[in-house]
């Protein structure tokens, strides 16, 4: 049926012609052609040219559960023909908004109880920077508005969204809103020198204490960081850094807010990356994993220290989305965690990580261009290195990891690639047989991209 309706339309020329992407240079997207998605099961992704693309990245970091679940779609359809839509401002609530929050109360780490809900991770984000606002108001301290966060985060695409990240174009174009601060991130990889990672999680947090220092306990709401960086190139902090976190944003009465839009529901192999590294949150951002990506759909996790202020005290709350609470989306969300549970995922994928882990580095550990394999559950990188040994850079940052990304594309592979470190993070759900078809094919596409590049060098 969708071919009658599809069949002859020129999806190529009518994308060019009217349709303005995310994240996209439009002149050199229209200089080539434009990839069409068209179907996609398990983890496998199809196009309208008829290729077969293994998806890597679990769409952006969101499809928990792989594509085609049957269940979610039927749980959608059952709730769109019950109540599709009311929304939760006036007094008002609906049954799966109501039963999610209870669920994500009992999975989220003890004292967070409350659940705000809105559609993207951005506004997830937003939320919590605007709630940390109204519990110092509310608590007598209005000057507490800074707030800091790391080079190369990412917490979305609002303007809120894009301040509170470390990426240096957003800032640049239009996301760099007064308050916002970033320090060192805890990339020991890159940026720790010849320090171990444990001293270079400590020196890192420190950071933190030092921006709080230099700005004034007294003026700093709070501290935004994800588990783990996921745009800025998979940046798995030493394990000394967070417990160093906690203990500073404790110590100067600084809200700890953790993005766990990535990590969230089950991705490092815990329910939460907070879980993972042993972090104490004040709020939670979460989205992507929590619906599998099939619907639009994020949770503000609140633990109890701020929601009882926020309660008792804050009055009227001046925020919220037409979307909170959307019935679908939460009667989604309740199917999908329903299938991560039911299905060990969360088990699943710390396991499955150790084992693609353990096959990239059997595949690639020795070649001269990878310079380190990382990982946690199923979230990982590999930096591509001009120098094994020294872990240099490639001198134009990024060429290389364009280079292998469109190498893993044309050998039906999805990775992502910031700067010249190439991501993954597969579909919770990808078999042992799957995983050994994706190390084969990256092995495949770093052979290449060295072979081009090498090539390059001794012209
Ligand atoms: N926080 C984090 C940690 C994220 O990764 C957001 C907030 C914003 O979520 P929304 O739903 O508003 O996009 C994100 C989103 C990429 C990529 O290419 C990553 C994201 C979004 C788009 C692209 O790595 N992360």
């Amino acid at each position: 049926m969708l071919d009658d309706i599809f069949g002859a339309v020129d999806f190529h020329q009518l994308d060019t012609a009217h349709h303005l992407h995310p994240f996209t240079d439009h002149k050199d997207l229209h200089a080539r052609r434009v990839k069409v998605i068209t179907g996609a099961k398990g983890v496998f992704l199809h196009d309208s040219d008829g290729n077969e693309l293994l998806d890597g990245m679990a769409g952006l970091w969101c499809v928990a559960a792989g594509y085609g679940r049957r269940e979610l779609v039927d749980a959608a359809a059952a709730q769109m023909t019950k109540l599709p839509y009311y929304n939760t401002f006036f007094k008002t609530t609906n049954e799966p908004a109501i039963l999610l929050a209870q669920k994500l109360a009992s999975i989220a780490p003890e004292g967070i109880n409350r659940v705000f809900y809105a559609c993207s991770g951005s506004e997830a984000v937003d939320s919590a920077l605007r709630t940390a606002r109204v519990y110092w108001q509310t608590l007598g301290k209005p000057g507490k508005k800074n707030v800091i966060g790391r080079e190369y985060g990412y917490h979305g695409s609002t303007t809120l969204g894009a301040s509170a990240g470390g990426m240096a174009d957003m800032h640049r174009q239009a996301g760099d809103l007064p308050n916002f601060h970033h320090v060192l991130p805890p990339y020991w990889y890159g940026k720790g020198g010849q320090m171990s990672p444990e001293e270079f999680g400590i020196y890192a947090a420190r950071e933190v204490e030092k921006k709080i220092l230099e700005l004034g306990a007294d003026t700093v709401a709070a501290f935004i960081g994800e588990p783990i960086q996921g745009s800025g190139g998979v940046l798995i902090p030493p394990e000394t850094y967070w417990p160093e976190i906690n203990r500073i944003c404790k110590q100067y009465d600084i809200l700890l807010i953790a993005d766990e839009v990535i990590c969230g529901y089950g991705r490092t192999g815990e329910w939460f990356g907070s879980d993972y590294f042993g972090i104490k949150p004040d709020m939670m951002t979460t989205a992507k994993g929590l619906t599998s990506g099939y619907i639009p759909l994020s949770a503000l996790l609140v633990h109890d220290r701020i929601a009882d202020v926020m309660i008792n005290d804050a009055g009227e709350y001046y925020h919220g989305f037409t979307y909170s609470g959307h019935p679908v989306s939460c009667a989604v969300a309740l199917k999908n965690l329903e299938i991560i549970e039911n299905e060990g995922l969360v088990a699943a994928a710390a396991r499955k990580g150790e084992i693609l882990r353990a096959a990239f580095r059997a595949a690639l550990g020795d070649h001269p261009m990878i310079g380190e394999i990382r990982g946690a559950g199923l979230i990982g990188a590999i930096e591509l290195t001009a120098d094994k040994r020294t872990r240099k850079f490639f001198a134009k940052n990024g060429r290389v990891g364009v280079i292998c990304r469109d190498f893993c594309i044309n050998n039906g592979l999805i990775m992502r690639a910031t700067r010249d470190t190439m991501l993954f993070s597969p579909p919770l759900t990808i078999t042992e047989a799957e995983i050994g078809v994706m190390v084969e094919r990256f092995r495949k596409s770093v052979d290449q991209t060295y072979a081009q590049v090498k090539s390059e060098v001794t012209l």
